[in-house]
């Protein structure tokens, strides 16, 4: 397993507080130099660590469909209810471009209606893990906070079954939008050719473009921070709502 650092992170969901806005990136996880780790061999000798990768070459697309959903009748401000829109991102590893390290999100964002139901799936393809410190809240799933400007049940669902949380050390990547306090936790696939898909029903009620990044040092470097990890159109990129 990689090292792991302190996180200088913020206070978890759970207590209720409302933490700031994550703090620069260089001050979070750590793991092995540039390496991630391979489910299944993580008891291995730590020079088992390798760029974990697929060779999967699917294609990412942006789904744009529109519908409205029946009413639910429920009072939850994440409920399906009103317009709801789909979208899609694929995470490719670096062995689907020939560039072994380098996973990316395809496509790199996408653009919503502001509140609309956006029921955002994203399908990974990557076996690899890049865990997180033990006591970082980017395992839990984040986005029910209005005052940033989403609101979401707090929970995805991960090939098809609903959860709050992935645990940290089963984070393959995540899809944070930190402006938004948001953050959609996403485990491995538990092969190369099985990819596990999350589901994460949200609303942004706040108009303008926002960051996306990944939090899970999943990039090269000594600190997992580089390469994908610190280029635009690979672990980073920005989503519109308008
Ligand atoms: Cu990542």
């Amino acid at each position: 397993m990689g090292r792991i650092l302190a996180d200088h992170s913020h206070a978890s969901p759970s207590t209720g507080q409302v933490p700031p806005r994550r703090p620069h990136r260089g001050g979070r996880a750590r793991r092995t130099p540039g390496r991630r780790v391979r489910l299944g061999v993580v008891a291995s000798l730590a020079l088992t660590l390798s760029l974990a990768a697929c060779s999967s070459s699917t294609a990412g697309t942006t789904a744009a469909s529109t519908h409205t959903a029946a009413s639910t009748g429920t009072a939850s401000p994440g409920a399906a209810s009103g317009p709801v829109v789909h979208r899609q991102l694929v995470i490719e590893t670096g062995k689907a471009d020939g560039r072994p390290g380098w996973p990316r999100f395809v496509p790199d964002g996408f653009t919503a209606p502001v509140g609309t139901t956006i029921v955002l799936t994203i399908v990974n393809h990557d076996d690899g893990t890049a865990p997180l410190p033990p006591a970082s809240p980017w395992g839990q799933v984040w986005g029910s906070d209005p005052t940033y400007g989403a609101v979401s049940g707090g929970t995805e669902q991960v090939d098809g079954k609903t959860v709050t949380s992935i645990p940290n050390q089963d984070v393959s990547h995540t899809f944070e939008i930190p402006g938004l306090l948001l953050n959609v936790p996403i485990p491995a696939a538990s092969s190369s050719t099985q990819p596990v898909t999350v589901v994460f029903t949200f609303k942004v009620l706040k108009a303008g473009t926002y960051q996306w990044i990944c939090a899970a040092p999943c990039g090269g470097g000594a600190m997992g921070m580089g390469g994908a990890m610190a280029a635009d159109g690979w672990m980073r990129g920005h989503v519109t709502f308008s």
